[in-house]
């Protein structure tokens, strides 16, 4: 394992969004206070069975608490652009009517307190934690939620639009459907496939719908959406697994990327779904034109590839971490940074995700050796960097995450971050990695 020297040999342009990410849920707690209502995700970490141990956010990393000595763990990494996320709930408890001040304060202090130390905010307005009220209103599945989306939108622009140079919508609407609404293995919870993409055109619409809401309003910030994307790669030479690949993407990655940038949903996943199906009866006339409004950036989230046989299952081809459904590719980067600058144009694009959990202990002597995490980072920005130079307008890299943090569905057994969290205590430890990723900062690059 060698360290970088403080020259680099790949060096990033000038300017480059050295980043990382978080999000509300993940790591606020505070899950009660100051008028912040409920959201799905408090209903189904609480609900037996559904996390491992038991695990809720109701207190996570405390950073609603903590965020100023948060915000000092980032100055002192020296990072350029923070990622996290606004929630819904803290802003309006049921998901409507009148906004709750002491919601937004809190983000006016965060925003405010990375101005102070030089961090541009980069805020998601949406990482899945849906005002409880909504849910029971029909959540996703119905469209009314989506307009209920564009009136939450409006107020943060409001509130922090002088302040935030870069807004994301809705982050990873695919998880939503596939977590959500497929496997049921995320709030909230449901097996149902044909709920599942209509859920996807209504997170679309509320993407389009958001954008449009920051435009009319003269909103100064950029604005796109957050897409996680799956390099879809056939699992041997056979026509038949091309041909499957082929329809994998269109569910992975077409699907989200092709309404939102070029105003069509892809044939074959039109076909596929079948024009029964709930999603493509959902679809009315100029839904698209509100969807494929004009982003100033796209957000790419890239964790693992996805091979694919003819059968249309999928095979592991590469060693896992300690997430079972992530394979450690770091060449799938420059596969998907690519792709979509040839197949979109030139669409600025940052990657607002990227890392892995690793099995993190704190040392007798106060440290934390995450070396595994180093390696994963040092290859993907390699990746990262050879796809600049082949020409893809990249403006910044987030490490997920920040913090060691609520991993959803597992809970605190998972730790993503560069900065270990003592949940006991909630003592913060910057990790190997987090020193290591100061120094790449510092350089410019690796
Ligand atoms: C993302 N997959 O979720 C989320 O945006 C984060 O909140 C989360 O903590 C992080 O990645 C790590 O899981 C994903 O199956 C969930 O490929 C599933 C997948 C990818 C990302």
């Amino acid at each position: 394992e060698s360290e970088p020297s403080p020259v680099a040999d790949l060096r990033f342009p000038p300017g480059f969004g050295w980043g990382a990410a978080t999000s509300a849920y993940q790591i606020e707690g505070a899950a009660k206070e100051d008028g912040r209502g409920e959201s799905i995700w408090d209903t189904f970490s609480r609900t037996p069975g559904r996390t491992r141990n038991g695990d809720t956010g109701d207190v996570a990393a405390d950073h609603y608490h903590r965020y100023a000595e948060d915000l000092d763990l980032m100055r002192d990494l020296g990072l350029k652009s923070y990622r996290f996320s606004i929630s819904w709930p803290r802003v309006q408890a049921d998901g409507s009517g009148v906004p709750n001040q002491r919601g937004l304060d809190f983000y006016r202090r965060l925003v405010d307190g990375l101005h102070e130390r030089g961090i541009a905010p980069m805020a998601t307005l949406f990482h899945w934690d849906l005002p409880q009220a909504l849910q029971d209103a029909g959540g996703w599945e119905s469209r009314e939620v989506a307009y209920r989306f564009a009136d939450y939108a409006d107020i943060v622009f409001g509130a922090l639009g002088d302040r935030v140079p870069v807004w994301l919508t809705i982050n990873e609407p695919k998880t939503v459907v596939q977590n959500g609404y497929l496997s049921g293995h995320h709030a909230p919870g449901h097996r149902a496939p044909q709920a599942a993409y209509l859920v996807a055109h209504h997170l679309q619409l509320a993407h389009g719908l958001a954008v449009r809401a920051l435009r009319d309003g003269g909103g100064t910030g950029r604005i796109g959406p957050a897409f996680n994307l799956h390099p879809c790669y056939p699992a041997d030479d056979s026509p038949g697994a091309a041909e499957a690949t082929r329809l994998y993407d269109g569910y992975e990655n077409r699907l989200y990327l092709d309404s939102a940038l070029t105003g069509r949903y892809p044939d074959d996943v039109l076909a596929d779904l079948g024009p029964d199906s709930r999603m493509v009866r959902g679809i009315r006339d100029g839904d698209l034109d509100v969807i494929s409004a004009p982003v100033d950036l796209v957000a790419v989230q890239y964790y693992t590839p996805i091979y694919v046989t003819a059968d249309g299952t999928t095979v592991r081809r590469w060693p896992t971490s300690e997430a079972d459904w992530q394979q450690i590719h770091p060449d799938g980067m420059y596969d998907i940074l690519t792709r979509v600058t040839r197949d979109y144009g030139p669409v600025p694009l940052t990657v607002t995700e990227n890392g892995l959990p690793t099995p993190d202990t704190l040392a007798a002597d106060g440290t934390v050796d995450d070396a595994g995490r180093i390696r994963f980072l040092r290859d993907h920005l390699a990746a990262a960097h050879r796809a600049l130079a082949a020409g893809v307008p990249l403006e910044g890299f987030h490490v997920w995450s920040l913090l060691d943090n609520f991993e959803w569905a597992e809970g605190y057994d998972q730790r993503w971050g560069l900065v270990y969290v003592d949940y006991p205590t909630q003592r913060r430890v910057p990790k190997r990695s987090a020193h290591w990723y100061r120094e790449v900062i510092a350089a410019g690059g690796l």
